[in-house]
């Protein structure tokens, strides 16, 4: 019987049966393995074509945009060519850095296996904003620029395909985003749950291997969560925190407590890496990162092709772009049970500039170093108060409202967390009062039509986790 994926994948890769590059993708249906030879070339390979190992489909397809002959990036902006290489590269934080790094004269590698694509189309959700094919991107990025993205499309997970990636591209550092990265989405069902831990823990350690086996001066620079520490009652350190106990003294890794299978899984990720620094002396930036909002960057913007994604929908929708966007089409702003949740916060500006610090001051081998990436915390009252005030402001309708939270967690509680290893090397914070007027609610407004209503409600609940694949169900609440 043949794969219902080979079906859909028959007129891709028709399509692309002239071009001369040959890459071998592997699928997985129902626990069977389909072997097909897919021929890609330098411009080929849809979404479809490399669709994700997420929902019972496994195809890890190796779709490559080299580099042509020519001369590398040369020292403008200060990259110098250092060789970065972006897993999680077509996402929402590592486009942005994508772009900004290779503006600044780094040479970047994407990475991706474009299943966040598959995500949407699963769920039937979709980014705010149109978004071009990660193809299209990196040669409008090319012609926009004049400067190169190589792209190397296939899955983490797999070894083959990333060592492959890793011996061609040699990273100086490697930035890794590329993980499925919604608490919700990990909430659904089991199988959720255990993609979620699958892909990204497993697709860590393979990264660590790699760097062990291929390239052990790597950096690796890794996006954990401000959520792997959850809302202790005590001041929240930067990774580590000095105990006395019993008369005795040390420092240890500050404790843990996700509040979902998501935030679980980048604890995992943490624990593994902290072993490897000691164990290969791996050199190691882990950084736990509050909630992003905000869309433009410089490059993003440059033309319309470049554009980032946006969500705003109840999986993958986060706080203050879903306020904003409510905003914009006057539906009352979702604050989630008492709204005293309170989280740290950063532009996707500051993101991107967080990275390019952490590159530019290398861990050293064997440290795995903690700092923790937001600038401002907020209530989840706080942030609905600040759009329902500048909203006002542009003549907007906002009406604030406290929904059943579909989340277990704690709705009024201490927090203070440290954030100030990335101003000591450089950061200058671009704050929320600055971008809520020039960037934020202009932009949604501007996107307003895109904007599907039934995608707005929250659309999981974390007591009524499911054993079944439900995908509708969970995208539409009811
Ligand atoms: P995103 O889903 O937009 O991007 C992640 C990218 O990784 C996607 O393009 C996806 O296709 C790719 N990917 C996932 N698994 C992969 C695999 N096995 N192999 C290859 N590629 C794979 O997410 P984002 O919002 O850009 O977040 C990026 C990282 O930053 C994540 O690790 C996330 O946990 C972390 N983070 C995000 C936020 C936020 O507010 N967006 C906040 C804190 C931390
Ligand atoms: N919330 C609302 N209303 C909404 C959406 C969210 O009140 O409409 C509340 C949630 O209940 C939660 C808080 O806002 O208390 C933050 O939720 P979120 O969806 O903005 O963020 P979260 O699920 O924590 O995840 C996001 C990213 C994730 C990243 C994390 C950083 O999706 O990848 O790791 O932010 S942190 O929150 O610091 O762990």
């Amino acid at each position: 019987m043949q794969c219902p994926m080979m079906q859909n994948q028959r007129a891709g890769r028709r399509a692309a049966k002239a071009a001369s590059q040959q890459s071998v993708a592997s699928m997985r249906v129902g626990g069977r393995v389909c072997a097909l030879r897919a021929s890609v070339g330098r411009k080929a390979a849809s979404a479809a074509q490399v669709a994700s190992r997420a929902v019972s489909v496994k195809v890890n397809a190796i779709a490559t945009i080299e580099r042509p002959a020519g001369p590398a990036p040369t020292s403008s902006g200060g990259g110098a060519g250092t060789r970065v290489m972006i897993i999680g590269g077509d996402g929402y934080c590592g486009w942005a850095t994508a772009l900004h790094l290779s503006a600044r004269g780094y040479e970047v590698c994407i990475v991706d296996n474009l299943c966040r694509r598959q995500f949407d189309l699963t769920l039937g959700l979709d980014t705010l904003t149109p978004i071009a094919t990660i193809h299209d991107r990196v040669r409008k990025w090319a012609e926009v620029s004049g400067k190169y993205i190589s792209l190397q499309i296939g899955d983490i997970c797999d070894w083959e395909f990333l060592s492959q990636a890793f011996t061609s591209f040699q990273p100086e550092h490697v930035v890794h985003f590329g993980e499925q990265r919604s608490a919700p989405y990990s909430m659904i069902d089991r199988q959720k749950a255990v993609f979620t831990q699958t892909n990204n823990v497993v697709g860590t350690l393979n990264v660590l291997f790699a760097i062990k086996e291929l390239k052990p001066d790597c950096h690796l620079v890794k996006l954990g969560t401000m959520g792997e520490y959850g809302t202790p009652n005590i001041d929240i350190e930067e990774g580590y925190l000095t105990v006395t106990h019993n008369g005795r003294t040390d420092t240890l890794p500050y404790p843990k407590q996700g509040n979902s299978f998501y935030h679980l899984s980048k604890i995992h990720d943490s624990t593994n890496m902290l072993f490897t620094c000691k164990a290969w002396k791996v050199a190691a930036t882990d950084l736990n990162q509050g909630v992003v909002y905000g869309v433009r960057t410089e490059e993003t913007m440059a033309d319309p092709m470049l554009i980032n994604r946006y969500d705003y929908d109840g999986i993958f929708g986060t706080a203050l772009n879903r306020f904003v966007v409510q905003a914009a089409v006057g539906h009352p702003l979702t604050v989630y049970g008492k709204g005293g949740q309170t989280r740290g916060f950063l532009d996707i500006r500051d993101t991107v500039r967080c990275i390019q610090i952490a590159i530019d001051n290398p861990a050293a081998r064997g440290e795995m170093r903690v700092f923790n990436q937001f600038t401002e915390q907020f209530s989840v009252n706080q942030l609905a108060e600040i759009v329902n005030r500048e909203g006002r402001k542009l003549g907007l309708d906002v009406v604030v409202q406290n929904v059943p939270n579909p989340r277990v967690e704690a709705e009024e509680h201490y927090y203070n967390a440290k954030h100030t290893k990335l101003v000591e090397l450089g950061l200058q914070p671009h704050l929320l009062a600055d971008s809520m007027i020039d960037s934020l609610l202009d932009f949604a407004v501007q996107y307003r039509d895109r904007v599907r209503m039934e995608l707005i409600k929250p659309a999981v609940d974390w007591r009524k986790t499911g054993v079944k694949v439900n995908t509708m169900g969970a995208a539409v609440a009811k």
